[in-house]
């Protein structure tokens, strides 16, 4: 049993393990701690990670990248279409209104929901996790943005299905975050909490959290964000700056031309990471379009007067943070900057002017989501001793339900998880129905939600009732906000008062239980409450009736199947493709091995016939391997490996007669 902590980001993903002696991030194939987020389909099998973006200018079509940005997101979306104004890939609106990826891929033309993407980038992660550990894992805790809605953590939770993982939580960054700086931190005061907060810059988002720590425990205090606003947008300012430089310097548009846009865009990139540490930065792309070799130049200065409306957005997520948490500015006692994001000079220039302190850069910026992942993990795992530590996350936006009769009475209107509260969480609802009936979990505050999404989220069909149940039976139906943030209505019953003692006692007792982890709300007198007070000393028979969920926008069971599937024959097919390329080295090796060995130790058990035509063979095969055997089948590569040896496998075995022969003398002389 192994705990595994990932975190997928629009750029990187980071894969962190619990070890003996700690947490260690893993090395991906190319002995690097970051993968990026790439799935690109070549000609004829997929290359995920590294691999994917180094094709990324071969196949820019086929090549994804930043698919997180379309998890469970509708195509018609503001934020959706500007984001796929800046994609290569081809999109279409699939028939329930999400997005479909278009491309070619074997020959035929391919639509693949994001995700299926998002399964294919976590089996690259569970691969590389499964070599380096070399046992299968599948128990894990992966790392989501604080502003997921219910149906993105679903998405999530079926794309690490299809690569057969089993997250034990979806766990919000910063939360992450907040955990592995706190959990082995001893110097917290011993009088009252320590108030931190994080600040996570990503490629795409910006996300800020205050956490209040006491030894042992820590709690989330508030989450805030800007779903659009990271790294990525800072490229974009490079890039709009210099296209519109290159189009009346060098009357060249690349907003016309894909692979120019990609590398111009590249450029931007490692350009505002070189500003990072330099005063100014020059740019120089050979032959970037139309055969025109470009140059560029901007100083840091100029690079901030064009990102001052970014910086200046930056402030908005703090500010609500800190006002959700009810906390003065003095109460802070740090502010902990993570995310490479958030590597340029300015932000933290920004930010110590905003929170009237120098943020600390203490955390390992790029790692820290995938390390508390990972510890969360262990801690999760029944086979891991990790230290107590108690960690109680927000709910992010308030969620509601109603019934058919409208919103389920409580005090706040139908709103069951307030934002600000803590989580996970169970409510026990009581209704009064006389047959099946309707419910529906929805987002209470639209306002709370990044822009354009629905508030919609699930809708439950409870019953059918026994016939034996007469007019308006009382229902307890028992909600609950998962560990991953998920809401469903787990159980619903009849309730009768009723005779029967030994059934009273068992029920009585699980009902306090159920009562206990459910917060304070107070009931309201009414045909439909919130149940909060155990209610002991009654004697009461329950029934357990269906509930039948249906999530707007979601995958059935069998979706998740099949998509399953398909990953598998995706992935024979790479297999197979990795298989073809072995046995084409082998050929190869066995080429340069031979003529070594014809011109060395075999020489003198070749007849000079025999020579020539091993000579002249190998040389045909060194070509063929170059011209038409370049891209040919396994079989093909297996059966010339296997007339080589034909040819090689006399002279071979004269020689290894001499050399026992040989040995035999020499153990007689001895
Ligand atoms: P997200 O959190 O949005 O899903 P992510 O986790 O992949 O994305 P990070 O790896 O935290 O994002 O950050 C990637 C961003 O950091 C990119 O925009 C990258 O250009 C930027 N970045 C990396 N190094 C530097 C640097 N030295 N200076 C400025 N920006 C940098
Ligand atoms: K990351
Ligand atoms: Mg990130």
């Amino acid at each position: 049993m192994s705990v595994v902590g990932f975190d997928i980001g629009n750029e990187n993903c980071v894969i962190a393990v619990v070890k003996q002696r700690g947490v260690d991030v893993l090395l991906n194939d190319e002995s690097k701690r970051e993968t990026p987020a790439v799935v690109s389909f070549s000609e004829k099998q997929r290359l995920v990670g590294s691999a994917g973006a180094a094709s990324a200018l071969m196949n820019p079509k086929s090549t994804i990248s930043q698919i997180k940005r379309l998890i469970g997101r509708k195509f018609k979306e503001v934020d959706v279409q500007n984001d796929l104004k800046l994609f290569h890939f081809e999109t279409c609106e699939s028939h329930d209104g999400g997005i479909l990826v278009r491309l070619r891929y074997l020959g035929e033309t391919h639509a693949f929901t994001p995700v299926q993407i998002l399964g294919m980038l976590f089996s690259n992660l569970k691969q590389i996790t499964e070599k380096d550990l070399n046992m299968p894992i599948s128990d894990c805790v992966i790392g989501i943005p604080c502003y997921f809605t219910d149906l993105q953590r679903r998405a999530y939770l079926d794309a690490a299905a299809i690569a057969g993982l089993k997250p034990l939580r979806l766990m919000h960054d910063c939360t992450a975050t907040a955990l592995g700086y706190g959990i082995y931190k001893t110097d917290f005061s011993n009088v009252g909490a320590t108030n931190v907060v994080f600040v996570d810059i990503g490629h795409c988002d910006t996300q800020v959290c205050v956490a209040s720590f006491e030894s042992g425990h820590m709690k989330i205090l508030s989450h805030a964000f800007d779903a659009s606003l990271g790294g990525r947008d800072f490229d974009e300012v490079l890039f709009c700056y210099f296209a519109a430089q290159f189009k009346e310097q060098y009357n060249i548009d690349v907003y016309t031309n894909i692979k120019a846009s990609i590398r111009l865009r590249a450029s931007c990139e490692k350009m505002k990471k070189v500003l990072s540490a330099n005063a100014e930065a020059p740019m120089n792309i050979e032959c970037l379009m139309d055969e025109k070799d470009v140059k560029g130049f901007i100083k840091r200065e100029e690079f901030e007067q064009l990102s001052l409306v970014l910086l200046e957005r930056i402030s908005v997520p703090c500010q609500k943070a800190l006002a959700d948490s009810g906390l003065a500015l003095e109460s802070i006692h740090s502010v902990e900057l993570v995310g490479s994001g958030s590597r340029i000079p300015a932000i933290t220039r920004m930010l110590a002017s905003f929170f009237k302190r120098e943020p600390g850069r203490t955390i390992n910026a790029s790692e820290c989501v995938a390390r508390g992942c990972a510890l969360q993990c262990a801690m999760l795992s029944p086979v891991f001793r990790v230290r107590e530590f108690e960690v109680q996350d927000s709910v992010p936006f308030s969620i509601g339900f109603s019934s058919d009769k409208g919103p389920i009475c409580t005090p706040s209107n139908g709103v069951l998880f307030p934002k600000g509260k803590p989580f996970p969480s169970v409510k026990i609802l009581s209704l009064h129905r006389s047959s099946s009936f309707h419910m529906e979990a929805f987002y209470a505050d639209q306002s709370e939600l990044p822009n354009g999404v629905s508030t919609q989220i699930s809708s439950y069909m409870i019953g059918p009732f026994p016939s034996s149940f007469g007019e308006k039976a009382k229902v307890k139906v028992r909600v609950q906000l998962n560990l991953h943030g998920i809401v469903n209505v787990q159980s619903a019953s009849l309730i009768s008062e009723s005779m029967d003692d030994s059934e009273t006692r068992r029920d009585a007792s699980s009902t306090s239980e159920v009562n206990a982890k459910s917060d304070h709300t107070p009931a309201v007198a009414n045909d439909d409450e919130v149940v909060d007070k155990a209610r002991k000393g009654k004697n009461i028979k329950r029934l357990e009736i269906p509930v039948d969920e249906s999530v707007y926008g979601g995958m059935t069971k069998t979706e998740v199947a099949d998509a399953a599937q398909k990953e598998l024959q995706l992935a024979e097919q790479d297999l197979k493709m990795e298989r073809t390329k072995d046995k084409k080295n082998a050929v190869e090796s066995y080429v340069y091995e031979m003529r070594e060995k014809i011109l060395n130790a075999y020489r003198n058990f070749a007849t000079e016939t025999e020579r020539e035509i091993i000579s002249r063979n190998l040389q045909e095969t060194e070509d063929w391997l170059y011209e038409d055997g370049d891209d040919e089948t396994e079989s093909v590569y297996s059966e010339k490996l296997e007339d080589l040896k034909k040819l090689f496998d006399p002279i071979e075995n004269r020689y290894k007669e001499e050399e026992a022969r040989a040995e035999a003398t020499r153990d007689l002389l001895k």
